[in-house]
């Protein structure tokens, strides 16, 4: 029997009280969908099946550079953030897994970590390394780099922590490690393109020997910041180009807002499909830099856009396709629960939408080289709205069909706060 955070009573509740007006939205969209030939069933068994991973930093009141505005009753712990993600889970019914980042969440004892995940019915997801800022304990600094430094004492020091999270996660049955790493520079001239890319790729030779067999390496790029001139890993291009190097467990991560504006994020994701280097996704949206704001709040067309993609990989039964996906956000002026539940479902909204696009349509479309009926035929599924087909799923699976209205009434963040006290350090702040 699962632990549960939220009184099962107060969701069936809500739920009854919501399930007759949710039938007849969702008995008109089959009909709706029947006239398309499109069987609603299976597009919710679908929707059923739809998991995104919630990142273990993202339940903490994020902050900018310029202040951290604490949230009451914020996790100060990794078995709190394990809480707190146990509730959108229980919720949305689609973020069974958790994505940590260590050292922030890093515990002497991964076996205690492991028992208190499985209590709630998590898996592990990605584990994230951390080199880009300096650990109270650490030797030597990041400041001028880490996998890339040009001291090779610090290059090494970045390595074992990244062999080290390795270690944690086969303890804790993730089988995935994600390096993003900060490095760059912040003047032109300060630093040879060349050589640090060269070391780069030295020191992640290193760690790509010891990922598992059954692992995945995802490599993260981001175009700035915290270096302000020049990043090591800056683009798709030098991310697919190390993880082509590197070999086959190696592949490239979509960070969605890691690129310029503007960006045509879909046809780098297109790229990396047709090249089998596509191994996940941080979801999150921008307006514009690295925002970070909740997704598909600002360009909900372009996510769906995305899905239009992968859902079309998955169509066509591309071989080495299957990537994996998280929410990478920070959240700073909602209650992180409320911003990861509604993300999550954003997401998964785009992915339904996209499974109901007209591809045989599109592709006629394609062929004849009829623009605007392959718009229309994109723009058609888009506009359609599948919420209760989303509901459905939720509420089939135990979850919440109104999942914001059962979370606030069910007081929890007042509750938790009577137990975790505010602490402004608290929680763990976005860089
Ligand atoms: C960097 O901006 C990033 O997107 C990476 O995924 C980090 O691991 C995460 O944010 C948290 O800082
Ligand atoms: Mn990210
Ligand atoms: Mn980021």
């Amino acid at each position: 029997m699962k632990n549960q955070r939220i009184s099962s009573e107060l969701i069936s509740e809500n739920n009854e009280a919501a399930l007759k007006h949710l039938q007849e939205d969702y008995d008109h969209l089959s009909t709706v969908l029947s006239r398309q030939n499109i069987d609603i069933e299976a597009v919710t068994t679908q929707a059923q099946a739809f998991e995104i991973a919630v990142p273990s930093w993202g339940v903490g009141t994020g902050g900018t550079r310029f202040a951290r505005f604490p949230g009451i009753g914020e996790p100060r712990n990794v078995f709190e953030k394990l809480e707190d993600c146990a509730v959108i889970n229980q919720l949305s019914q689609c973020t069974g897994s958790v994505s940590p980042h260590f050292p922030w969440d890093k515990v002497d004892d991964f076996t205690e970590l492991k028992a208190f995940s499985d209590s709630y019915g998590l898996q592990w997801d990605s584990i994230n390394s951390n080199t880009f800022q300096d650990q109270a304990d650490q030797a030597l600094s990041y400041k001028y780099g880490s996998l890339t430094n040009t001291d090779a004492a610090t290059r090494e020091q970045a390595i074992a922590h990244n062999l080290e999270c390795i270690e944690w996660g086969k303890q804790l049955g993730s089988n995935r490690l994600t390096v993003w790493v900060g490095d760059g520079s912040n003047h032109p001239g300060q630093q040879h393109f060349q050589h640090s890319f060269e070391r780069y790729l030295d020191s992640m030779k290193t760690i790509y020997s010891a990922i598992p067999d059954d692992w995945e390496l995802h490599i993260e790029h981001k175009m700035f910041e915290p270096a302000f001139y020049s990043t090591v890993v800056q683009d798709w291009g030098s991310n697919i180009l190390a993880a082509m190097e590197l070999g086959d467990k190696a592949k490239s991560l979509v960070d969605l807002g890691h690129h310029a504006p503007n960006v045509n994020i879909e046809m780098i994701v297109s790229r990396l499909i047709q090249f089998k280097k596509l191994g996940g996704f941080h979801f999150n949206d921008s307006k514009y830099g690295d925002d970070d704001l909740d997704s598909g709040s600002i360009h909900p067309y372009q996510q769906f856009l995305i899905f239009n993609e992968l859902v079309d990989a998955e169509a066509r039964g591309q071989e080495g396709f299957n990537p994996s996906y998280m929410l990478d956000q920070s959240h700073n002026v909602t209650d992180p629960i409320e911003s990861l539940i509604n993300s999550a479902i954003e997401v998964q909204r785009s992915y339904i939408k996209a499974l109901i696009v007209d591809r045989a349509a599109l592709s006629d479309c394609q062929e004849r080289n009829d623009a605007l009926m392959a718009s229309n035929t994109l723009k058609q599924a888009f506009n359609l709205d599948v919420s209760p087909i989303l509901a459905m799923a939720r509420y089939r699976q135990g979850g919440a069909i109104n999942p914001l209205q059962t979370y606030r009434q069910s007081q929890y963040r007042a509750q938790v706060a009577e137990v975790r006290p505010s602490v402004a350090g608290s929680g763990s702040g976005i860089v």
